[in-house]
């Protein structure tokens, strides 16, 4: 697969160094098209593993991952395809949204396919990564809720959770042995209030964030909301809506890079198959709270 650097223009170069505040709504930072982006930071790089999305196709019916990294939230470089498809023996469709993660100087890839979840593990962020186990770490249907949309989250005691699902209203979730790829105990159900799908876990100041599509809107999955809890079991205290909007289908993660935060964030393209990754600075309000992003109609 070829590789591609991104250079971004000058006035959004420019852009992007003044106030964060004036930093256009809707920002494009990767190629057409990506979707579901999570937002890793690793040796002081950012990287993006999104899903990638078949131009003028009618469904998501996506085969592959690349990962994207960038030093400096302007230049961009696309390392190819890091997994495929072709790479598992127990799926042949769905290529959805996945993340990765670093313990003890090996990346983890949590990767939907075809309603199931797998793991895979390289020694770089950039690939290549081999299935950890030859099956799904996740079954289909498992718990009751639908296996997709895996984002994994390890907190300061050590413990890390693998959590899942589409869902109304209800997140799974199951912990991880130190070893990423042995789960450590059974799935739990979790009451989270207007969740759908996506979800995102991050802490901040000793607070917990769950950040997601919703299943409000008058859209599909259009809305990006939040609920913070005291723990990553929770129980949750509902925040309200994360970014204002516009497109038919939303999917994003929450990052720090070089002391800023950011919303990575994906908007339908041309179709609602064809999507683009997007960012925008995001900011706390001293009691924690995260102050609403607008966002500016989706590019035709
Ligand atoms: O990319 C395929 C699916 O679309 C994801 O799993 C959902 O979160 C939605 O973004």
């Amino acid at each position: 697969m070829k590789r591609q650097s991104i250079r971004l223009s000058f006035p959004f170069a420019l852009l992007l160094c003044l106030a964060p505040a004036h930093v256009p709504a809707q920002h494009q930072i990767l190629p057409d098209f990506q979707a579901d982006p999570s937002a890793r930071v690793f040796n002081g790089r950012l990287y993006i593993y999104p899903s990638h999305d078949v131009a003028g196709s009618k469904d998501w019916d996506m085969v592959d991952w690349h990962v994207f990294s960038t030093g400096d939230m302007v230049h961009w470089k696309d390392h190819g395809v890091i997994f495929s498809l072709k790479d598992i023996t127990w799926a042949v469709k769905h290529a959805w949204a996945p993340d990765c993660i670093e313990r003890n100087g090996k990346y983890y890839f949590y990767f939907p396919a075809d309603d199931q979840i797998g793991v895979a593990v390289s020694r770089s962020p950039t690939g290549p990564f081999e299935d950890a186990l030859g099956k799904p770490l996740i079954a289909r249907n498992e718990a009751g809720i639908r296996s997709i949309d895996p984002a994994v989250f390890i907190d300061d005691d050590g413990q890390a959770y693998l959590y899942f699902g589409n869902s109304s209203g209800r997140l799974a979730v199951v912990k991880l042995k130190a070893d990423m790829i042995t789960r450590d105990g059974p799935i739990q159900v979790l009451d989270l209030p207007n969740y759908h799908e996506g979800i995102w876990v991050h802490k901040q100041n000793g607070r917990y964030y769950f950040s997601y599509p919703s299943n409000r809107g008058d859209m599909i999955a259009n809305l990006m909301e939040y609920s913070i809890a005291k723990g990553p079991l929770g129980p949750f205290d509902y925040k309200g809506v994360i970014l204002d909007n516009r497109s038919r289908n939303v999917h994003g993660s929450i990052t720090e890079f070089k002391g800023k935060s950011y919303l990575f964030y994906h908007v339908a393209g041309p179709s609602a198959y064809e999507r683009r990754v997007c960012v925008e600075p995001l900011y706390y309000n001293p009691d924690g709270t995260i102050k609403l992003i607008r966002m500016s109609p989706a590019k035709k």
